[in-house]
């Protein structure tokens, strides 16, 4: 941990969810692109309009006191096609908004890739072709040198696990297969490009740190017995150790290996990519923490994944069965959820960083948090004591852990301002600026924005 940074309390977004300006400024078309406008979906053509309203927007955290904007680079807008040729609109676009940053005194977190791969890559087979880690890498290499002056936190990917696993096996991400050996090779794939990232930067001798960004959920089992042991291993290979241990500490998961070389080809991992990954691991790792994982054992049905975030749907979005693994549950009758299903469980990031903490000892950033409401937003300053609520609680598990020996640097709610959620559209809310999306993307502070606004001076002043 970098001992003379202050704890950073800021917030936080992803390009395609909120720049919009999907064809200006020399972009290329992105997957989701492609993806959402073949399937008639509610698409992020305009999303929130950061693009055209950064400064206003970057003015407005600093007015509430938050010190680091933690948003992503979008590939198609600053690498224009196979060949890596860098679009200098592009360029020009996110050194104004890291100017912006440092103008108002936030610190500028960046994550090279939140999803929206260029379609020119995804027609060529996308994150199952390794082509694409090497055109990563150069990506990456391209944002170090050309921003890397002004930026001290860097992030490779932003969750793997839910665009691979939403990709390649549940099928309701871009580009939608429901596929477990393809799946496998696409996460193989992806923490090899993260890799590559990671050692492109040291390699550079650029400043600063550079971590990965994974949404992490503690496993828990629906009772004691082995078998709910068992099925609660393979759970937490599925949804935390493929990256986590991978990342920082080089080594894929043993069990979990042994488990798909059983069912699948694997030849693609050859002894130079495992080197790279030895090589690759991170300085840091951020969290993004939603919830928990709840499972009970699942031996002899067949493998099933439950998709149901339709746009219109608001509970449960998606569910996975894996026959062999485990079963994920998700009606507990002593949770409280949030519309679209989601447990509030504020404990379990908690438990999660002292775990976190036991098993890597890396410093930890709360790279999101936060809860996604229907809000009306047409009626003045939106009356979220909910959020508020939400945001006191996850900040309290935070503290607990910082006492229980966590290293934790940063905390950022999810998000600065309304904007696009994957698949969900607009009507999922999770700002502290509510966006009128009808009428001009006019903001309004939310009362959480003031909440937290008061809460960080508190903080800053020891009170
Ligand atoms: C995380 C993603 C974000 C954001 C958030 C809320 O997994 O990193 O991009 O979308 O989840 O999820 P959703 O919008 O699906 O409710």
């Amino acid at each position: 941990m970098d001992t003379t940074a202050p704890f950073f309390w800021g917030s936080a977004t992803a390009s395609y969810q909120c720049e919009g300006a999907w064809q200006e400024g020399g972009k290329a078309e992105s997957m989701w692109d492609r993806y959402l406008h073949e399937n008639d979906l509610e698409n992020g053509d305009v999303a929130s309009d950061h693009y055209h309203r950064y400064r206003e927007d970057i003015e407005t955290m600093a007015k509430g006191g938050q010190n680091a904007y933690r948003f992503s680079l979008s590939w198609p807008r600053i690498i224009k096609n196979r060949e890596g040729e860098v679009n200098e609109e592009g360029i020009a676009f996110y050194n104004s908004l890291i100017d912006t940053c440092h103008e108002f005194g936030v610190e500028p977190f960046v994550t090279i890739y939140h999803w929206d791969l260029p379609q020119y890559w995804e027609d060529e087979g996308g994150w199952l072709n390794e082509e694409t880690a090497h055109a990563f890498e150069h990506y990456a290499r391209v944002c170090f040198d050309r921003f890397g002056d002004r930026v001290r936190y860097w992030a490779t990917f932003n969750e793997p696990k839910w665009f691979v696993m939403s990709g390649y096996l549940i099928g309701n991400y871009p580009p939608a297969l429901q596929d477990p050996e393809k799946c496998a090779h696409a996460a193989f794939n992806v923490m090899y490009a993260s890799a590559l990232g990671v050692k492109a930067f040291r390699a550079g001798g650029y400043e600063g740190s550079i971590g990965i960004v994974h949404s992490f959920g503690p496993v828990d089992g629906v009772d004691d017995t082995l078998e709910t042991k068992i099925a609660m291993r393979f759970a937490d290979n599925y949804a935390n150790n493929w990256i986590l241990d991978t990342a920082a500490t080089g080594e894929l998961p043993i069990d979990l290996l042994t488990d798909l070389n059983r069912r699948f080809d694997l030849s693609y991992i050859t002894p130079d990519k495992l080197q790279a990954l030895r090589e690759g691991t991170v300085d840091f790792l951020g969290l993004n923490y939603y919830s928990r994982v709840l499972v009970r054992p699942y031996t002899d049905g067949e493998t099933q994944l439950v998709v149901n975030n339709s746009g219109s749907a608001f509970k449960g979005s998606q569910r996975v069965v894996i026959k062999g693994w485990f079963e994920q549950v998700l009606d507990d009758p002593n949770m409280q959820t949030t519309e679209w299903g989601t447990e509030i469980y504020p404990d379990g990031l908690r438990r999660g960083l002292i775990e976190v903490t036991r098993r890597y000892h890396l410093p930890i950033y709360i790279t999101e948090n936060g809860i996604g409401v229907a809000e009306d937003v047409s009626q003045g300053e939106v009356q979220d004591d909910y959020r508020i609520a939400f945001m006191k609680d996850h900040i309290a598990a935070i503290k607990a852990a910082q006492e229980a020996g966590a290293d934790v640097g940063g905390y950022f709610v999810w998000s600065t301002f309304d904007l696009y959620s994957w698949k969900n559209g607009c009507r999922k809310r999770y700002g502290l600026v509510a966006v009128d999306f009808e009428n001009g993307y006019t903001r309004t502070p939310k009362k959480s924005y003031r909440w937290y606004r008061d809460f960080i001076a508190g903080e800053q002043t020891g009170k």
